[in-house]
Order: structure tokens, then sequence, then C-alpha cells
């Protein structure tokens, strides 16, 4: 089937787009942007996309776990009402990029734009997805709107959700005024893709403009707290000490080993709390996160058992208390091999550098795929940095990522006036 030529992306509109909303919840202090999950910056956000949305003259509805959905509707007659879908996340880390989610929300919408600047309408709907929670910040897990959405979750399981602030999730997503009232799921998805910064150094590395994505690595995520004995830090000879601090500092000492060692795995040690975190006083608590990462099951299982004994080895030595908490645990995730075709069809077609490639970090398409093929676009990270204020991505490589989606969209769906 051909392209239909009358679909031009509006690549200036977008990245004006990209631009304004990395504005919301831009943070002088120490730069770029903090849209966390259900705050107020994050509000202003989705009310800045739901304004664009309608604009585009899209039917605008919101879920129960706070999902916003555009849907431009099909052709009359048309047979299938399940929409394709494009999707991603609004919401960031602290100090955040502009790209993170927002490019993959916002080209969806471009291409929404496309057909309305043609006076066509696809031939079967497209819906445009904002998921809520996608980076797990404030309340674990993450992608957790996507995760309710696909039925990894239950509704009021993730409603009941108690946040780093100690706040209910439910009680925040009504405060904002995005507690929909559409069942999460009641879209079922005909297919969805997701386009996404690479937030890595492969393609900048290689000079490769488009990652065909694969697959996407296997996350695990666990809460650890140590409780050991504060004690005098001058008067307590070492062998007598219960040091919480220390049994932490360890950890994440020999998590690295343990990553150099696998060659795969990855280990981050993000968030650690002391107390008293007293300059004189023996850590008698140790609070901290471990996440791991690996694109096969039985290595990050495996990973996630060197960590276990890790814990009880130290336990010993130290003569501390060490108990662990899930927090998530996600495994590796394998995409529609028919989506990811096609995606690189279209990059070839339109000429552009491309390779197939797994995805490090966790999206909001790997619980979509519980439901419905699903497949990811990557577009190069300039010094592979992300997460981080310096996140950037040229705009030609952002225009480029955005009009292979839009060519996939218009081979899949069939135009109709
Ligand atoms: O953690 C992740 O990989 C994603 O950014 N939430
Ligand atoms: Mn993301
Ligand atoms: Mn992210």
């Amino acid at each position: 089937m051909n392209a239909p030529r009358q679909l031009q992306l509006d690549g200036p509109t977008l990245l004006q787009q990209i631009q304004v909303l990395g504005q919301v919840g831009a943070d002088a202090a120490h730069g770029g942007r903090t849209r966390i999950a259900l705050s107020d910056a994050e509000k202003a956000g989705r009310d800045l996309l739901v304004g664009w949305m309608r604009e585009l003259a899209l039917d605008v509805q919101v879920d129960r776990i706070g999902n916003i959905f555009g849907t431009l509707g099909a052709a009359a007659g048309q047979g299938d009402p399940r929409p394709l879908m494009i999707g991603s996340h609004i919401d960031t880390v602290t100090n955040a990029g502009a790209l993170d989610g927002c490019y993959g929300v916002l080209a969806g919408l471009a291409v929404v734009r496309a057909y309305r600047a043609a006076g066509v309408l696809p031939a079967r709907p497209i819906t445009v997805a904002a998921f809520t929670n996608e980076e797990g910040v404030r309340y674990q897990p993450d992608m957790m709107g996507s995760l309710v959405y696909a039925g990894g979750l239950g509704l009021e399981q993730a409603l009941d959700t108690q946040g780093t602030d100690g706040t209910r999730l439910g009680d925040e997503l009504a405060r904002i005024g995005y507690a929909g009232t559409l069942e999460p799921g009641a879209i079922v998805p005909h297919e969805y893709l997701e386009l996404h910064i690479e937030q890595g150094p492969i393609l900048e590395a290689e000079g490769t403009l488009i990652g065909v994505v694969e697959n996407l690595q296997g996350i695990s995520w666990q809460q650890v707290q140590v409780q050991g004995n504060a004690n005098h830090a001058g008067t307590t000879p070492t062998r007598l000490r219960h040091d919480a601090g220390y049994v932490a500092s360890a950890v994440v000492t020999q998590l690295r080993s343990l990553a150099l060692a696998s060659g795969t795995t990855l280990a981050t040690v993000g968030c650690m709390q002391f107390e008293p975190n007293v300059i004189n006083v023996i850590p008698r608590k140790a609070r901290f996160t471990v996440d791991l990462r690996d694109p096969d099951e039985a290595r990050l299982a495996s990973a996630e058992q060197r960590l276990a004994e890790l814990l009880a080895s130290l336990a010993e030595q130290e003569g501390v208390t060490i108990s662990t908490e899930r927090l998530v645990r996600f495994a590796p995730v394998t995409f529609d091999a028919g989506l990811a075709d096609e995606i690189e069809a279209s990059a070839k077609r339109l000429g552009f550098s491309h390779r197939r490639m797994t995805s490090g970090a966790g999206h909001d398409a790997q619980m979509i795929a519980r439901i419905a093929p699903a497949a990811m676009i990557f577009v190069p990270s300039r010094g592979g940095i992300s997460h981080n204020p310096r996140e950037h991505t040229d705009d030609a490589q952002l225009i480029q990522g955005a009009q292979v989606l839009l060519d996939v969209v218009g081979r899949r769906l069939a135009l109709a006036c």
C-alpha cells in the first residue's frame, strides 16, 4: 500500500509544542523541568496537552487512572473500530530534559495534524495517549498508568498507592482533576507505536538516525533497609560496629563489580538515606533503592539472587538486620516483529540510516505489548544523556523520527476522504 502523498509532517509545530511543554515545570535553579506525576506542574502539562488535543478536534477521554486519550475518528463505513494508538508520557523525573515521553505524545498529535491538514481521515481511528506516572518517581511502579491499562495492576491497588511523600495516588489524581470515568483498557488498540529518544549512546556513536526497537530489557526495583546501631564515631572500635552506612556503601561497590562481571546487567543505587545522618554518629539505619536491568530474564534473576546473597553475608558480617521490599519486577519484552519490519521499511524508504536495537529504558510500550502488537522508534540522544537537563536531540533528527512514525501510520491506515 502506498504511503498517502498528502500526509505532510508539520515539523515546526511539533518542535514548538515540545519547546512550550518543556517550559512547564521549568526549574531555573537546577535547570531542566520537573513535572513529577500528579503534581501541580504535571497538571499544567496535562491541561496544555488536552488543549492541543481539542484544537485538533479530537475526542478527548480520561480514564480512572488518569491516562489521557485523544482520538481522531475513522472515515465513515470503516469496519474495525479498534484504533491505531500512538502513546508515551508527559510526566518527568526531577530536573528532566524536555523530550523523554513528551516527544512521542506530541509526535502523535503531529500525525493527527497531518490528517487534518490533508482533509482526509484514516481507515481506522488514531488515538494519541499520554499515560499516567510512567517515571515512577513519586509512586511505584513506573509505567503505572499503562500497566493498569493493560490489566497488569489492579485499579484500586494503584489508586491506593502511597507516594514517597506520603500522599495517596487516588487523592492526588482527584485533586488535579484527572480522575476520569473511562474504565482503563476500554479503548482496545489494534496496534501501538511509541516514538522516543534513545536515552543512550548507541545511535549517536554509530551515526545512525533511526532505532528500530525490537525488545526491551527486564527491570527489577527493590527498596533495601539496613538496621544497625548508632554509636560514637570516635570511641567505637571498628570490630564493634554495626554500621548500616558501611553495609549500604558496600552494596553499591559490589553491585558495580556484579554488573561489570556480567557484562549485560546494569545496577543502580539511585536513592540512599542514612539515619541519624550526623557527621560523628555511626549510622543506625540506611535505606536505599536498587535498580537492576538485563535483556535476559535468567541473567536478571541471577543478579537478583546474587544481591540477596550479598545482603545476607553483609548482615552476618556486620551484625545488622536487612529487609527488602520489591517495588517493580518486569520481565524483558519482545515487540511485534511485523511492526518492527514496517518501521525498518519506512526508515529505508525515507533514506534514514537505521539499526535494530534493544531499549535500555522502560517504556509504556512494554505494557501495551501485553494487549496489542507494539513497537518503538528511537532517535539519537546527544552524548547518550537523558533524565538530565542536558538531554538533547537535534531538530532535524526529531523531525526525521516523526516522519518515520507518520509514514508507518500512513501505510498501516489506508486513506478515506
Ligand atoms: O525507569 C525507566 O526506565 C523509565 O524511565 N521509567
Ligand atoms: Mn520515557
Ligand atoms: Mn524516563
